[in-house]
Formats: C-alpha cells, structure tokens, sequence
C-alpha cells in the first residue's frame, strides 16, 4: 500500500468540487486517511513549491495558491501516487485524457483544480507539509 497526497486548490474549492472529487478517489478504491483545509501564508506556498522557483510563472502560481483555502487529502491504495496522478489527468486541462478531473473541471495550465505527488519522495515531502505541522 502506497500513501500520496492529493491537494484540492482554491479554484476547486471556489467551484464547490470538494465532495465530487473525494467521491471520485473513494470511487475509485482509494482509501481516505486524512483531510485538512489550510490557507497557505507565502511563505508556506513558497516552500510547497520550492522546485519551480525561479520559473516565469512562480509568483502568478504563488497569488493563486495563497488566494483562497485548499484541502489536502491523505490517500492510501495501491501504486497510489501513480493512479492518483491518473486520474488527475495532464497539468493542461486542454492536454488531460477524457474523463479526468482536470479535463472535466480545470480552466487553464494554472488553474487547474487539483495537486497530487508526483512521486513517493514528493508523497513523502508533501504529507508531511499538512499532517505534521
Ligand atoms: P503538476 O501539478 O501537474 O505536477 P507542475 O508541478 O509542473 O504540475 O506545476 C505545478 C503547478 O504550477 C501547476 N498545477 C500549475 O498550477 C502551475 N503551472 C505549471 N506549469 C505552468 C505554466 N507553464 N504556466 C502557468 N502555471 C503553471
């Protein structure tokens, strides 16, 4: 069994999916360990995002995260991080396989609804950020 977290951004919140989408991880035999709503100081968002730092789209992607509440999910279940990613679909909405929360719900590469690790040491990195401080 493999854990991963799911983030629900603020446009998702904004647009009312938090049920749907944890429906759909529920739906599709995930299993839900943990959910906690934060609203990202900065600072916080500064350091969940470490790695694009310095890209042209940082500070945009900085505003939309810190401008509303997001919901990260614990999610359990085989090969979880690579699923999960999945059914998440592409990081362009206009790029995500039919069927996908992004395809069904994102607006733009930015906005685009949903977080899920990409990786079981990012799993790691990003479970930590909401369930242990
Ligand atoms: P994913 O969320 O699919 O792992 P990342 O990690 O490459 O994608 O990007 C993190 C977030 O940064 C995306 N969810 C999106 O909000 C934003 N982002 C990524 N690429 C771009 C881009 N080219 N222009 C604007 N925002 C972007």
């Amino acid at each position: 069994m493999e854990r991963t977290l799911l983030m629900i951004k603020p446009d998702g919140v904004e647009k009312r999916l938090i049920g749907r989408i944890i429906w759909i991880l529920e739906e599709n035999g995930f299993k839900i360990l943990g959910i906690r709503s934060k609203h990202f100081t900065r600072e916080e968002a500064e350091r969940f995002y470490e790695v694009h730092r310095g890209k042209e789209f940082f500070n945009s992607l900085i505003d939309y995260i810190t401008g509303g509440m997001v919901v990260g999910i614990m999610v359990e279940g085989e090969n979880a991080v690579e699923k999960v990613r999945e059914l998440i679909g592409a990081t362009d909405p206009k790029k995500a396989r039919v069927g996908t929360i992004r395809f069904m719900y994102g607006e733009s590469i930015e906005r685009n609804i949903v977080h899920a690790s990409d990786s079981k040491e990012s799993a790691d990195r990003e479970l930590k950020f909401f369930f242990e401080t």
